[in-house]
């Protein structure tokens, strides 16, 4: 019987195949480290099945195309993955399953995902997106330029409101819950829901254009009843952690009619995930995903000049995977976020262009003179950078830049 996943140089039809490429760590040769992740994750097992026919291992059986230095590159077939049920949950636990716990394999990392139209033609995808985002806001070209609410829990909900409230009078477009906060008894999600749609509300009569992202992560059984909270309230945006509430919740809220408002998507725990430059999964990868699912907004990083860990060149392709062609999948708005202030902006602007929304929280409340103030000078910034004039010059005409720039730079 001939049963062999190594099919070296074979050109996949891209539409017939799902192709993943891995980075591998072990003391196994490439090609024998690409068989078992292809073995495991097809038609195969540890030993020889006895039940796995050529026929089977024909149809169901996936390919490892290309086995070099560290990577392998393997394709498999689309029909692993048919039927109405299985969906993002059944693409993952096949690309991004087993592989991982393999004992052969010190690491992998999946680092690039390639999906047939006819697969991500299953996913309506972004239901806002960055159009329909910016439309909201009126504001069609520069960056948005949002706060997170901090400290990160603690504040009762009037206080709450009043900081988003501070933070729209000094020019922001958005702000949002911190990924911690969601319906904790010192500020239960109904009370800060509607205490901030009023703040809204007051804040778009004086003519200031903002939304605020409510954090509604929760149980996958609860959260359609968390959002019909949120949105009876008058949320104008939710937000949920899509690792750790999962894929699926992400998607039952973008694919519900009743979710009329944009889904931002925070990716608290994605260093467990991302972070290891052997093992995981890229956040690029996780990015493709979580447009499938229907994100408006996602965190991809500062680009290395804020707070939290950063390669580059991934944050890079993150940015590209949410702006790029995906078989005609609305785009969604990178969000950078994790340390920044205004004397970054300059630096980050140069890395993202101006499809991105910049957010602050100790970069905003920490100004000196209070949230309005820090969300002005995060504003100026902003402006300064979108119209190319210097920040330091920019800062000598506006004293909220000028005090921020001389506390953080
Ligand atoms: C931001 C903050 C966020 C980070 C997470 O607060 O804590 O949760 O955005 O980072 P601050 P990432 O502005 O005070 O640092 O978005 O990269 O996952």
């Amino acid at each position: 019987m001939s049963i062999d996943y190594l099919a070296l140089d074979e050109e996949l039809d891209q539409e017939d195949y799902i192709i993943c490429e891995y980075t591998v760590k072990s003391d196994l040769n490439i090609k024998t480290a690409g068989k078992r992740i292809a073995e495991e994750e097809s038609t195969g097992t540890w030993t020889h099945p006895t039940t796995l026919s050529e026929d089977i291992f024909k149809n169901y059986g996936a390919k490892v195309t290309k086995a070099q230095g560290n990577r392998v590159r393997i394709g498999y077939p689309v029909i692993d993955f048919s039927g109405d049920i299985g969906g993002i949950p059944q693409i993952l636990s096949i690309i991004a399953g087993n592989l991982f716990g393999l004992e052969s394999l010190e690491g992998v990392r999946l680092v690039q995902l390639e999906l047939p139209s006819e697969i991500v033609k299953q996913y309506p995808g972004p239901q806002f997106g960055i159009t329909r985002l910016r439309n909201i806001l009126d504001r069609p070209e520069k960056p948005l330029v949002g706060t997170i609410v901090k400290p990160k829990i603690g504040l009762p909900p009037k206080e709450f409101a009043d900081y988003v409230y501070q933070a729209g009078r000094g020019g922001l477009t958005n702000s949002k819950d911190d990924e911690t906060l969601v319906d904790q008894d010192f500020c239960p999600l109904e009370e800060r829901v509607s205490e901030v749609s009023e703040k809204l509300d007051i804040l778009e009569e004086e003519g200031y254009k903002m939304i605020h992202a409510h954090n509604i992560s929760t149980t996958s059984h609860k959260i359609l009843e968390a959002a019909d909270l949120a949105l009876e309230n008058g949320a104008r945006q939710l937000m949920i952690d899509v690792l750790t509430v999962g894929f699926s919740g992400l998607q039952a809220l973008a694919e519900d009619p009743s979710v009329d408002v944009p889904i931002h998507v925070h990716r608290a725990m994605h260093g467990a995930i991302t972070k290891n430059p052997h093992h995981g999964i890229s956040m690029s990868v996780i990015s493709k995903i979580v447009r499938m699912a229907g994100g408006d907004a996602l965190h991809i990083g500062t680009y290395g000049t804020g707070k939290m860990h950063a390669e580059v060149d991934e944050e890079l392709k993150c940015k590209e995977t949410l702006l790029g062609d995906m078989h005609g999948l609305p785009k969604l708005m990178p969000v950078a976020s994790g340390g920044l202030h205004p004397g970054l902006v300059p630096e980050l602007i140069k890395m993202s262009g101006m499809e991105v929304q910049i957010q602050a929280g100790g970069g905003v409340s920490g100004h000196p003179d209070g949230v309005r103030s820090g969300a002005k000078a995060l504003r100026q910034a902003v402006d300064a950078v979108s119209e190319g004039v210097d920040l330091k010059e920019y800062a000598e005409k506006h004293r909220e830049l000028r005090k921020a720039l001389e506390k953080w730079m």
